[in-house]
């Protein structure tokens, strides 16, 4: 009986395996296990930080199969009813205690040097390239390319932001990336060195995008630097989401990256600065970008 649900226990088990297994990769989206784990990410900063997750990882696999089998080899070789008498001499021994606590320690400094490591190379801004200010507001996010005088909103679609509506009618399986897409998302070239200047206007948010490896705590009065540097060869759509809780809709202010070759970009620019100082003069401005509103519809 038991052995019975235990082997069907055991079979739909093995068929979830394969199904995560078997999992088809279309257009390159990650399936199958990846699914379960971390994403390996498009910059060199997002791959280091996978790599030490694995490493600290299998680390981790090995401590538990050498702790909890010695307590599972014990428990059973050591039981009452074997004939095992308890020792009752052995209550204190320098050796055994100099080494349960040398192997700790030497465990540690294995996974602390690359750690530290990783953690100075993700804060190393140096010879940044293009240096984006984000404004994290409720609810949604700013983007000023503080070199070129290029400002701009970004929110969350109009077709998400009417299909979530409670109202609206509209089946959210059929809105395509729905809630995951902006309307105006952040344009930056693929191969550079992009340094960001994440603050909030409000409350505190922040910006998340698991691809690049970065997470950085939006914070009102206060500068915070994060970099990224997309690999030249991939350029394409990376999203993310504000991730520390900020209010009601919270849930509804996606990132979108667009990741372009370095042509591309320029052209953008060029394109883009020379919108704005049109739009500013139209409106009898003085060409500068429009100072960021505490909130926007
Ligand atoms: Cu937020």
């Amino acid at each position: 009986m038991i052995r019975a649900r235990l082997t069907s226990y055991a079979l739909s088990l093995a068929a979830l395996a394969g199904s995560f297994a078997a999992h088809a990769e279309e257009d390159g989206t990650v399936s199958g296990w990846k699914q379960l784990n971390m994403t390996e990410g498009v910059t060199a900063i997002s791959r280091r930080i996978y790599e030490l997750h694995m490493e600290i990882f299998w680390i981790c696999v090995v401590i538990a199969l050498v702790v909890f089998g010695a307590m599972v080899y014990s428990l059973v070789k050591f039981r009452k009813s074997q004939g095992a008498v308890a020792d009752t001499t052995l209550l204190h021994s320098t050796r055994v205690e100099f080494v349960w606590t040398v192997i700790p320690v030497a465990i540690l400094i294995v996974m602390a040097v690359p750690a530290a490591k990783t953690l100075v190379a993700i804060e190393d801004t140096t010879k940044t390239e293009l240096t984006i200010k984000v404004t994290g507001f409720q609810w949604g996010w700013n983007y000023d390319y503080l070199d070129d005088g290029v400002s701009f909103y970004s929110h969350l679609d109009r077709a998400s932001d009417h299909a979530r509506e409670l109202t609206s009618g509209i089946d959210p399986n059929g809105v395509e990336h729905y809630l995951l897409n902006v309307d105006h998302p952040l344009v930056v070239p693929v191969g550079t060195k992009v340094r960001l200047l994440i603050t909030g206007a409000d409350v505190i948010h922040s910006w998340w995008v698991p691809a690049f490896g970065v997470k950085k705590d939006a914070i009102p009065g206060f500068v915070n630097e994060a970099w990224f540097n997309i690999d030249a060869d991939k350029p394409g759509l990376y999203r993310g989401q504000c991730a520390e809780l900020c209010g009601r809709d919270h849930g509804f202010m996606p990132i979108v990256v667009d990741a372009r070759s370095k042509e591309d970009f320029a052209a953008w620019l060029k394109e883009k600065t020379a919108a704005q100082k049109q739009e500013a003069s139209a409106q009898g401005g003085d060409g500068t970008a429009p100072a960021p509103a505490a909130t926007a519809p």
